[in-house]
């Protein structure tokens, strides 16, 4: 068989060395691996998911969906989107009752500009790379571009100077749009949206622009309870939980708030994995295997919890 394998644990990879890779994969399982694509970045790159079912033909099963790399410099974010990927398919009869009842949407690379421009240019990139009003700044970040009580100071910035820098309307970006288009497609059966960021071992639940709490606050709280107890008793690495507004910094327009509020998420959370290399965002490749596996059994054990209740 001539499809490409990836070397998930061995290496980084590009926007379109990780598409290609998307595109092999219903060669390779054509009952199981769809890709589809749902738009385009602002630089034309397509913007591609895989959706993964266990082949028994059952339609409009619950979904989980899993994105990554909303910021560009957040490299292990993808790697980890990947190996979920293999673990679903290469190695099926292990985690076959995660796909009995559920379907699995991944999408490896949303911010797919950015994560370009981290590799070739510059690596520590968080946000886009459409212009902004202010010639001398490009880019928004995607994770306050989400239109659920988008544009407040608290959590997000008018200035395209800043980091946190929110865009000129919500939406304005063609890949916060196509998570949007995402999350609206399946919202009458998405049970499970899990945002994949770096750095700092939380798993962050909404909402982020207020310190109220979601109604499914509690469900929420026993998910991550539950994938970071089977992190720590496998490693002893600790994972924090609670609201975004409480555990880190008020946030406001981010994809899990926009997920809970608009599209019916039963269970939205945004897993901040482990730091690494120089800055946090950029684990060496040796550390690849042992990051991604230990957070897939989180993932896994959360997984679990979601199907289970
Ligand atoms: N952190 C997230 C950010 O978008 C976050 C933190 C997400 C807080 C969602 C609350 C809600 O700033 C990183 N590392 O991007
Ligand atoms: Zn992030």
């Amino acid at each position: 068989n001539p499809s490409p394998r990836l070397d998930v644990l061995g290496g980084f990879y590009t926007h379109a060395e990780i598409n290609e890779y998307l595109d092999s994969l219903p060669e390779r399982y054509p009952q199981h691996a769809f890709v589809k694509q749902f738009g385009w970045s602002y630089e034309r790159r397509p913007l591609k998911l895989l959706t993964i079912h266990n082949g028994d033909g059952r339609s409009n099963k619950p979904v989980i969906f899993i994105d990554a790399a909303m910021h560009a410099r957040e490299w292990i974010a993808p790697s980890l989107a990947l190996y979920i990927i293999q673990q679903l398919l290469d190695n099926y009869a292990e985690n076959k009752q995660l796909l009995q009842d559920y379907d699995w949407i991944i999408m490896p690379v949303v911010n797919a500009d950015g994560y370009e421009f981290s590799h070739t240019d510059s690596r520590y990139w968080r946000k886009t790379r459409k212009p902004t009003w202010d010639p001398e700044n490009i880019g928004t970040d995607l994770n306050r571009n989400f239109g659920y009580e988008w544009g407040h100071d608290e959590g997000s910035s008018p200035d395209p100077a800043e980091e946190i820098y929110r865009g000129e309307h919500a939406f304005d970006q063609p890949e916060s749009q196509v998570v949007r288009d995402i999350l609206l497609h399946y919202s009458d059966r998405l049970t499970f949206y899990l945002s994949l960021h770096s750095y700092g071992n939380f798993f962050l639940l909404p909402w982020g622009h207020t310190s109220d709490l979601p109604k499914n606050y509690n469900d929420m709280m026993e998910v991550a309870d539950a994938g970071a107890l089977a992190i720590v008793q496998a490693t002893n690495e600790i994972y924090s939980y609670g609201s975004g507004y409480h555990l880190m910094y008020p946030t406001s327009g981010d994809s899990t708030d926009y997920a809970v509020a608009v599209a019916n998420a039963t269970v939205a959370i945004t897993m901040e994995l482990p730091a690494g290399g120089f800055l946090g965002f950029d684990p060496w490749v040796s550390h690849i295997e042992g990051i991604v596996t230990e957070s897939w059994i989180g993932v896994r054990a959360m997984a679990m919890e979601v199907i289970r209740r």
